[in-house]
């Protein structure tokens, strides 16, 4: 089977504006005052400093993780798609799983193709991470999944453990098991990503409650994986986005279309997993969501982590369409009732307070 690269967004991609802001929150000690990075100044306000954390929690790749901590932190996720919604932004949304899932189909326009698109999915994962560890009695943390290591791989694409059918998420979708019901061109979908529902692993029967796209349907977790998206998430592709002096820069080389004229990390994973996982408003009704987030909030922070002065450096719009306004470290980052709502500032620095975790 061969899918031609889905199109996620029909947006026109609207110019960025070249200004970055660098705050000063950086312990003196370690502090990079060269900035000839390509930096034009702007924004230095240090604003509070944040407390380093005492203790962090270590987010690790997913086949790191052994088969106890795998059913663990799959239980945890079923708990959360059985626990009910608390006040979800679409009242169709069923449980505290959906709620998630609602709020970014709520707030998707504003959160992609701006500023605020890796601070907002930063804070996303985190309120989820919370969730788990809170609501569900989760001990561990959450999981991300280094698609470079199956990429790089001779193997199949379809061979990764992410996909493994007792100790994974369950594999493809199967052609015919899925129908698209009717769709308009504002819920983005492709119907060619659609080829059928999972049929193996944890979550074959579990029933989604919003999506695909903006549509309400129940159905089935539904899938196409698309090996030919492998190009973009291999360590080659990672190493072109890490390389960038900028964050205006990174940001864009990181999103992929329609700010790029090809899929990049952040669409090309969501395209290669395919169904709901590749769509840009439903894409959370697909639990690996949250572990490919979770590497591109890695490959973020590797990012900030090369220098000092990136700790605190942002730049983008606020939004996608005009009017046009900068962001700034003091942009809210909203989150509706899946977690707080915080300045971008308070989630640069994740070992930081409120933050407290890292990637190993
Ligand atoms: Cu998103």
């Amino acid at each position: 089977m061969l899918y031609t690269a889905p199109l996620l967004v029909a947006v026109c991609f609207l110019a960025t504006l070249f200004q970055t802001s660098i705050a000063a929150a950086i312990p003196m000690a370690v502090r990079d005052d060269a900035t000839t990075d390509g930096h034009r100044g702007g924004d230095r306000g240090p604003g509070p400093e944040h407390k380093k954390c005492e203790k962090l929690l270590e987010r690790r790749e997913w086949r790191t993780l052994d088969d106890d901590e795998k059913a663990n932190y799959i239980s945890a996720v079923q708990c959360l798609m059985s626990s009910p919604a608390h006040n979800p932004p679409i009242k169709e949304a069923k449980s505290r799983f959906d709620e998630f899932q609602a709020y970014h189909i709520s707030i998707a326009n504003d959160v992609h193709v701006t500023g605020e698109f890796l601070p907002w999915h930063r804070q996303m994962v985190k309120s989820y991470e919370n969730a788990l560890r809170n609501e569900c009695g989760y001990k561990g943390t959450q999981p991300y999944w280094d698609w470079a290591l199956d990429t790089d791989s001779a193997e199949s694409f379809f061979a990764s453990p992410i996909f493994d059918p007792d100790t994974g998420f369950g594999g493809n979708g199967v052609l015919g098991t899925y129908t698209l019901p009717p769709f308009g061109d504002d819920s983005r979908i492709n119907a060619t990503a659609f080829l059928g529902c999972v049929a193996d692993g944890p979550f074959k029967d579990y029933k989604l409650s919003l999506g695909p796209g903006k549509l309400i349907t129940t159905h089935c977790l539904t899938r196409g994986i698309d090996p030919s998206d492998r190009i973009y998430l291999n360590s080659a592709a990672v190493k072109n986005t890490t390389d960038l002096p900028t964050y205006e820069e990174f940001r864009i080389e990181l999103e992929g279309e329609p700010i790029t004229p090809t899929h990049k990390l952040h669409d090309g994973g969501h395209a290669a997993v395919g169904g709901d996982m590749s769509n840009f408003f439903s894409s959370p009704g697909d639990p690996i969501f949250y572990l490919h987030h979770a590497n591109l909030d890695r490959t973020w922070w590797r990012w900030q982590s090369m220098k000092p002065s990136r700790l605190y450096e942002i730049s983008g719009y606020t939004s996608s369409t005009p009017p046009f306004t900068n962001v700034t470290l003091d942009y809210p980052l909203q989150m509706g009732t899946i977690g707080n709502t915080v300045p971008i500032r308070d989630v640069m620095d994740i070992h930081s307070e409120p933050n407290c975790y890292t990637y190993v």
